[in-house]
């Protein structure tokens, strides 16, 4: 079967392709981080965009790390497929917006030289949490992470977003090339300003003169970004080589659903986003805690407790009515009270389509993939809700318990004994505490002794120790099937 590329494209069957002029479309857009997320969300605009007004609004896609999605896309000309399915129907669209993909270790002088491009007026980066080289708890720069303090040193090439970010706009500054607007679409809370942040601490001490360039010549709004995007496996190349009559590599899936909010604060041009769907606006904020709180702290708390309990996908643990109803009452009972309405989002609707996102069975989202990097993504997802509760002296319990099934995940042990592929930047940290620790009052506390992720506070609230703690012993003792049921009931009869 041949493969997906320009040459074959008449081959294509049952798929949208691209209307517009591919070959004419220059490259405005230089996006870092071109995972499967990148590819079925914000790609998807620029594809609307370009289907509607043209414009050079190509993307130059950069990947950070490895070559694999090069050799995903590269034989492909950029072409992918975004495969959108729910439990009534599949479609397919071939996606052309992707003009070039560059892999930053090979050639990083070729990606300074992109986000220097005069002709580029837009840089958007999906590099996940950790990418950002940010305390999670705080969002300062992390100068100890050594990749900051190698870029911070000079004398080589750059190896960090951040690194990257600052030598590409430090070359326009000197080049007197137009504005820029950086985009994080990363689920990061102020995801604009925590990486404005970071880029002028580093800028301070790396280029100082880049962060007076960068008060009139760079944009970072703030975005919410919302589709659930998991790893394509080989069954869904399979299956959707079958469909398409060509074999395409680099497919990603998806859902239905999908939603951009961006704040509209931007240095120069930009693609029209709107004509897939994004919505502009003032106060991305509100967007993003809700998003943050009521989607992802659920979706982390159903993936630890799910594995634990022996789930791999999350439609398996929500297709468990108890699992289904707990997370129900996480989300109604903790999170919802201190959790903003943007206007026009109204919380009990909005919470019965998460389940239903969730309950989304062609997905296959592996509660090990939400798993990973807790670290980063707890700060933001749980511990700002526990937070408000603790202030207005609210139930914290349910939130209580996710955090206590991360710690247990965390521990590398699954409940039958077997080992657990732990993947979190603070890994060694949480094996030494695996074999260092003795009952559950003595692990809970050495992990609420990471401040990157708890900080200084929280720890010393005695109700919140309690409860992790206590949740932490019920998980231990009685797993989390047992644990969930048991905090199900308690919540029946409060
Ligand atoms: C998930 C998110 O992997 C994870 O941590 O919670 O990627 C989630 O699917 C997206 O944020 C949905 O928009």
């Amino acid at each position: 079967m041949n493969r997906l590329g320009a040459a074959t494209l008449g081959e294509v069957r049952g798929a949208i392709l691209p209307g517009y002029g591919r070959d004419a479309t220059g490259a405005g857009q230089v996006h870092l981080g071109v995972g499967a997320f990148m590819r079925a969300h914000l790609a998807t605009y620029t594809e609307a965009a370009l289907e509607r007004d043209g414009g050079d609004w190509g993307i130059a896609g950069v990947s950070l790390r490895q070559r694999t999605v090069f050799d995903q896309l590269d034989p492909q000309d950029g072409l992918y497929t975004v495969r959108v399915a729910d439990d009534k129907e599949t479609t397919h669209r071939v996606v052309g917006a992707l003009t070039s993909v560059h892999v930053a270790p090979e050639d990083p002088g070729r990606v300074v030289s992109l986000l220097a491009d005069p002709r580029v007026a837009i840089v958007t980066l999906t590099v996940t949490e950790k990418g950002y080289s940010i305390a999670p708890s705080t969002g300062d720069l992390d100068l100890e992470h050594p990749g900051i303090r190698a870029d911070l040193q000079g004398g080589g090439a750059p190896s960090t977003t951040l690194g990257f970010l600052a030598e590409g706009l430090d070359r326009r500054r000197r080049l007197g090339a137009p504005p820029i607007t950086v985009l994080s679409c990363d689920n990061l809370p102020s995801n604009g300003r925590r990486l404005e942040g970071a880029l002028r601490q580093f800028a301070e001490r790396a280029c100082p003169e880049l962060t007076a360039w960068m008060d009139t010549n760079a944009a970072f709004p703030m975005t919410m970004v919302d589709r659930i995007v998991p790893a394509t496996t080989e069954a869904d190349l399979d299956a959707a080589a079958r469909t398409l009559g060509v074999r395409d590599l680099a497919l990603v899936k998806t859902e239905p659903f999908t939603q951009w909010v961006i704040e509209d604060r931007f240095a120069g041009p930009r693609p029209a986003w709107e004509a897939g769907g994004a919505l502009f606006t003032g106060d991305v904020e509100v967007w993003e805690t809700a998003k943050l709180r009521l989607l992802n702290g659920p979706h982390s708390a159903l993936a630890y407790l799910g594995y634990l309990a022996g789930f791999s996908t999350i439609h398996e643990v929500v297709a468990d009515p108890d699992f289904a109803a707990w997370a129900r009452a996480l989300m109604t009972r903790e999170i919802a009270p201190v959790t903003p309405e943007p206007a026009g989002l109204d919380h009990a609707t909005y919470i019965d389509d998460l389940l239903a996102r969730f309950a989304n069975s062609t997905l296959g989202h592996r509660t090990w993939q939400i798993a990973m990097d807790g670290s980063q993504k707890l700060p933001q997802r749980l511990l700002r809700t526990i937070r408000a509760q603790l202030e207005r002296e609210g139930p914290i319990d349910k939130a209580c318990l996710a955090v206590a099934a991360w710690m247990r995940y965390a521990l590398g042990r699954d409940e039958s004994g077997a080992a657990i592929d732990v993947q979190d930047p603070l890994a060694s940290r949480f094996a030494d505490i695996a074999a260092a620790g003795q009952g559950a009052a003595d692990i809970a506390g050495r992990f609420l002794a990471l401040k990157e992720v708890f900080g200084d506070e929280l720890p010393a609230n005695p109700r919140f120790r309690s409860a992790v703690e206590s949740a932490l012993a019920r998980l231990l003792e009685n797993g989390a099937a047992a644990t969930v049921r048991d905090s199900l009931r308690k919540a029946a009869s409060t």
